[in-house]
């Protein structure tokens, strides 16, 4: 990829419910912590992604005695940005396989959801970001596919032990209107290109670059305390509000 690190927004997703066995001992609060480069689309999740494959940990911060979720590749580089205890050490308290993190009940900040769960997303790649990517639906191609994927396929939902209430009633919320691709940019895409699925590698690269120079610098907020204004000049103001609350931080790789 590029030259430099690459900044990420890491937004915090509170687990709420359906702990899983390996986790019911700690008695802090856990979270998944999802690495974006979009952090104003966040108004928009509908729920978080793992891959069912990739192993997790959970582990100590120094973030108000908080446990996080990600890869322990991503855990090692955040000890070496001082989110633990000691430089380059970090205090495993579980390990848990995707699978074994699915269905977990989550709340995540600005979206209209109130809970959201963790679904699988086959396309996770291990060596980027946390390994746990926070879905926009309503502005990114590859989360619109992956969960109309869900959405479609009984089978996908079963093999993963997903239940309907968790996928069903989660669509593309209309966050961001883009002049030529209306409010639903990416729903609009992947229709043009008749994306079929999460593995339509080819048409969802096209699709990417359709909407997201256009969504960058054409895209207009539809809601929140920024309504009205346009992307790029509200991008900072939100992911500085977010990290404030405590809700987001600074990742780089
Ligand atoms: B983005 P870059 Cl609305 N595997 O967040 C696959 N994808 C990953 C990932 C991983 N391990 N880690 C992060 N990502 C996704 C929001 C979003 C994103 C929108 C639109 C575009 C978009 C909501 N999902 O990404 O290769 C995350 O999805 C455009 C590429 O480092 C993250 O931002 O450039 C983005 O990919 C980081 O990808």
């Amino acid at each position: 990829e590029g030259v430099g690190p690459q900044e990420y927004t890491l937004i915090k997703m509170k687990v709420i419910g359906n702990i899983p066995e390996k986790l019911k001992n700690v008695k802090t609060e856990i979270f998944m912590v999802a690495a974006t480069l979009r952090p104003e689309t966040m108004y928009g999740q509908t729920n978080c992604w793992l891959h069912p494959d990739i192993k997790y940990i959970a582990f100590e911060t120094v973030k108000q005695g908080e446990v996080w979720i990600c890869t322990r590749r991503a855990a090692r580089n955040m000890s070496y940005q001082d989110f633990t205890a000691k430089v380059g050490e970090v205090k495993v308290v579980a390990e848990l396989t995707g699978h074994e993190l699915m269905g977990v009940q989550l709340s995540a900040p600005l979206t209209s959801n109130k809970v959201i769960y963790t679904l699988p997303m086959l396309t996770i790649k291990e060596d980027k970001g946390t390994g746990v990517v926070t879905s926009v639906p309503s502005d990114s191609p590859d989360d619109y596919a992956a969960l109309t994927d869900l959405q479609k396929k009984q089978p996908l939902r079963e093999k993963y032990g997903i239940k309907d209430e968790m996928v069903l009633p989660y669509n593309p919320i209309p966050i961001i209107e883009v002049p030529g691709l209306g409010n639903l940019s990416a729903v609009t895409v992947c229709e043009q290109l008749k994306v079929q699925s999460q593995n339509d590698r080819d048409k969802l690269a096209e699709a990417k670059e359709l909407v997201y120079l256009k969504g960058f610098y054409d895209g207009v907020l539809l809601v929140g305390d920024h309504k009205g204004k346009k992307v790029q000049d509200v991008k900072k103001d939100l992911k500085n509000y977010l990290v404030q609350r405590n809700e987001a931080d600074t990742y780089y790789e």
